[in-house]
């Protein structure tokens, strides 16, 4: 849209005197946030509102992407870039004589999401938006977002994330007009209705209302505007009655209180199922309604819909919507069948198949009983079929989706539809020959890849201000709309004079997050040093523990030879672990006492320090990634699915330091090996142990004088307050066989960071790589990932 500076701070003045009876001049920075707000939503609103209308008119095809995670961060700087208006916007404010960062961050994130998952699901409304394609959202309006992360005396403590904070979601229109109900519990009889057919009758179900609210996702500078349509429950008027006390209304809301904050065990709790059903069929519901208002025959909704299961949390739709076609709308069973299969798809997340979802069929039975028969009729046909084309007892047993009691939530998801997709090359090889492979056998057609990917403009125009501007100065600034141009950068490798400005933005960019390592901890680094960053979920397979035995060892050795001729070296350090995680927290604790330990130590001449950052988010992200000259991917080959934080580390210039896991074997693919840093087993190698049973940590440990003395550290007192936290972590490692190969992988690291020394010394040599990273990385646009998923599993038009 167009909108001058003028116009903009006379629309902004208005807003702020009419409506909320303020001067600029005395309004806090939420006061103009707010203020904000209202103007922008006042100029998009007319483009939504179209963007429905032409939808609905031209009765064009429309994808639905359920996840029970969105993670977008804050919305503003984005929303303003997209439209359009961001530096309009900010010469308006600075004519005001308003702080834009200070309006900017009274904007609380939207952290609806735990890590990867959630937050490729937000890139994806973006990119959906971006491309034109119409892709909504469906997912749950939580009350508390994922937990604000205290670290008190080194321990994680968690509270709740109020992020409505005074001002509520400032974005979102509930749409009350589009409420549906929800069924729960209860028994269910068939009974025969006139026509014959079996039809279900209810008795003492619980029937809840679902209120959507939907929160528009606006494209870059293409006035096109999605939703993301996210589900809030409310009791139903003629029901009140049945709720009288405050108690029996509170767990009713607690169905949309809390995102569980576990993506490490599963939570067999039956809130979590009611939260995955309430949404899925709240999602489903609708988009029946909306499509049967074209008039073309039920059966053929596959035509014009697609629905997306993001991992299994909303694996119940291929039953759900076969309830819906059956039961409410009276189709056969084949007919319902063949629309369901062709319009639903999946995504897989994670080759760890422990981590797929079951469900106790009693209590599934109990919260959802119609939806259990039908999936008990699926699950039969499924097994009658497979049967009479000879397939073998052991396929069958491994495809179908009840057996021992247990629901087993992705093989619905996968018999149920047309498409299973992993999210990085190797993630999808290993679910074909691994994970997935009985499937794999019996439907090789439905299975394909989809890198992830991530949204270049929030991590660059937006987290990396002065990095976009060095990019326009040398290629101009097509980029901005056209990312694939970034490859231009590479005419630019041996021009000293680009390497040295990329440097020196790299040097700003750190400048920035020294302050504010100063501000939260009280000590002074030196932007000299290498900015070494491993920001993610606290998971034991992602070895946060690997980095810190390292860092162990340069302690270790410095205390030894304290004029160690080395580069100095800040570790930086966020991650979130779910709170039932006991291993996971206490690793927290022990980053958090050896960075005590390290940063108090003056004998180490300033030559290493340690931060742990609380509550990594999004926004954090923002400052942190572009701060980052080592990006630290060093999972156990295998276990990875892809990673997108190391797409983001990538586009802002950091070298990546790897394990041939997830995405990172694709950013090798792209930079060469000279342009990134390997190390450790590759899955092969891990595989091979798996196979041959021939791991023993215990023999590392004893014969390997270095490993001895950096693990008996845990335990003999060099790092002080740890003696449960550093005893279980030594039984993990020694007793319990070092499940993610720790201490196979440590030589290896430990070189691959003596070559990232090496390597930062040369100063030029690094900029080269730093900026051949940046070139190449226009690969993992989430927009490209989008387009696939359009084309190849949903096909739409755009
Ligand atoms: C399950 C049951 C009960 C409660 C919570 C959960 C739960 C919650 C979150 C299970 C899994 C998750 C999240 C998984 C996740 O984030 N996976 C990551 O997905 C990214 C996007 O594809 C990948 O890049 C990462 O590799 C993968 O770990």
């Amino acid at each position: 849209m167009t909108l001058s500076k003028d116009q903009f701070i006379r629309d902004f003045k208005d807003t702020l005197h009419e409506e909320q009876l303020i001067k600029v001049s005395d309004a806090t920075p939420t006061e103009l946030f707010a203020a904000l707000a209202k103007v922008i939503r006042k100029y998009y609103t007319p483009l939504w509102l179209e963007r429905n209308r032409s939808l609905t008119a031209n009765k064009e095809k429309i994808a639905y992407y359920f996840s029970i995670e969105f993670l977008p961060g804050r919305m503003l700087e984005t929303n303003l870039l997209n439209l359009g208006i961001l530096d309009v916007v900010k010469e308006g404010f600075a004519e005001l004589g308003v702080d834009f960062e200070n309006v900017k961050n009274a904007e609380h994130d939207m952290a609806l999401g735990n890590g990867g998952l959630g937050r490729l699901a937000a890139a994806f409304m973006d990119s959906l938006a971006t491309t034109g394609y119409p892709g909504f959202g469906n997912g749950l309006r939580y009350r508390y977002g994922l937990f604000k992360q205290k670290i008190i005396d080194g321990y994680q403590v968690e509270l709740p994330d109020d992020w409505f904070g005074s001002l509520g979601n400032v974005w979102e229109i509930r749409k009350e007009h589009d409420a549906v109900d929800v069924r729960l519990f209860g028994d269910v009889y068939l009974e025969q209705n006139q026509e014959g057919n079996l039809v279900p009758t209810y008795q003492n179900s619980q029937v809840l209302r679902a209120v959507p609210y939907d929160v528009p996702q606006i494209g870059f500078q293409n006035d096109t505007i999605n939703n993301l349509r996210l589900w809030d429950v409310e009791i139903p008027e003629d029901q009140e009655t049945l709720y009288p006390s405050l108690e029996s209304r509170r767990a009713i809301q607690d169905i949309t209180a809390i995102l569980y904050p576990d993506d490490s065990t599963l939570e067999g709790k039956q809130l979590r199922l009611i939260q995955e059903y309430f949404m899925t069929s709240a999602g489903l519901q609708t988009i029946i309604k909306h499509y049967l208002k074209q008039g073309t025959p039920l059966e053929d909704i596959y035509k014009k819909v697609s629905v997306h299961i993001n991992d299994t949390h909303p694996a119940v739709a291929p039953a759900e919507f076969m309830r819906l076609l059956v039961d409410d709308y009276g189709l056969e069973w084949d007919a319902a069948w063949k629309a369901t299969v062709n319009t639903m798809s999946y995504t897989n997340h994670t080759i760890m198949s422990e981590a797929l979802e079951k469900w106790d069929a009693e209590l599934f039975k109990k919260v959802l009983p119609r939806v259990y028969q039908i999936i008990l009729e699926i699950d039969n046909r499924f097994v009658a079929e497979l049967g009479k084309a000879g397939y073998d007892a052991h396929l069958v047993n491994n495809t179908r989706i009840v057996k021992d009691d247990q629901i087993h939530m992705a093989n619905l998801a996968i018999i149920g539809g047309h498409s299973v997709n992993g999210v990085a090359k190797l993630h999808t090889e290993l679910l074909k020959e691994d994970t997935l492979r009985s499937f794999y056998k019996l439907y090789p057609e439905k299975f394909n890849n989809k890198t992830n990917g991530i949204v270049p403009r929030r991590w660059t125009q937006i987290a990396a201000p002065e990095l976009s501007s060095a990019i326009d100065q040398f290629i101009g600034d097509d980029w901005r709309s056209h990312i694939h141009s970034l490859g231009g950068l590479e005419t630019y490798l041996d021009d000293q004079q680009a390497l040295e400005t990329f440097y020196q933005v790299k040097k700003d960019a750190k400048e920035r997050l020294a302050n504010y390592i100063k501000e939260t901890t009280g000590f002074q680094v030196s932007t000299d040093a290498i900015f070494d960053v491993q920001v993610k979920r606290l998971h034991a397979y992602k070895r946060q523990l690997l980095n810190l035995l390292h860092i162990i060892k340069l302690y270790l050795d410095l205390k030894d030879n304290p004029d160690k001729d080395m580069v100095p070296r800040v570790f930086i350090f966020g991650a979130k672990a779910a709170p039932g995680y006991h291993f996971a927290k206490s690793v927290i604790k022990v980053i958090n006492e050896l960075a005590n330990l390290i940063n108090n130590d003056d004998s180490l001449q300033g030559k290493l320090h340690l931060f742990f950052l609380e509550n990594y988010n999004v926004s954090l992200a923002e400052l942190i990634i572009p701060a980052a000259d080592v990006s630290e991917q060093i999972s156990l080959a295998s276990k990875e699915a892809s990673g997108t934080s190391n797409m983001k580390f990538m586009m802002t210039g950091a070298i990546t330091l790897a394990t041939l896991d997830g995405a990172n074997i694709e950013i090798k693919d792209e930079v060469g090996d000279d342009n990134i840093v390997i190390f450790g087993m590759d899955k092969d190698a891990v595989y091979d142990h798996y196979r041959l049973n021939d791991y023993h940590s215990r023999d590392l440990y004893e014969n390997d004088p270095i490993i001895h003395r950096v693990i008996d550290s845990f335990v003999n007192g060099t790092i002080p307050n740890i003696q449960s936290e550093g005893m279980e972590i030594y039984e993990a490692l020694i007793q319990h066989n070092d499940e993610y190969f720790l201490l196979e992988d440590f030589h290896s690291y430990v070189k691959a960071q003596e070559k990232i020394g090496r390597l930062y010394r040369d100063k030029k040599k690094w900029a080269r790589i730093s900026l051949t990273n940046i070139a190449k990385s226009h690969k993992f646009t989430a927009d490209d990932t989008i387009e696939q998923y359009a084309k190849e599993i949903w096909e739409l038009k755009k």
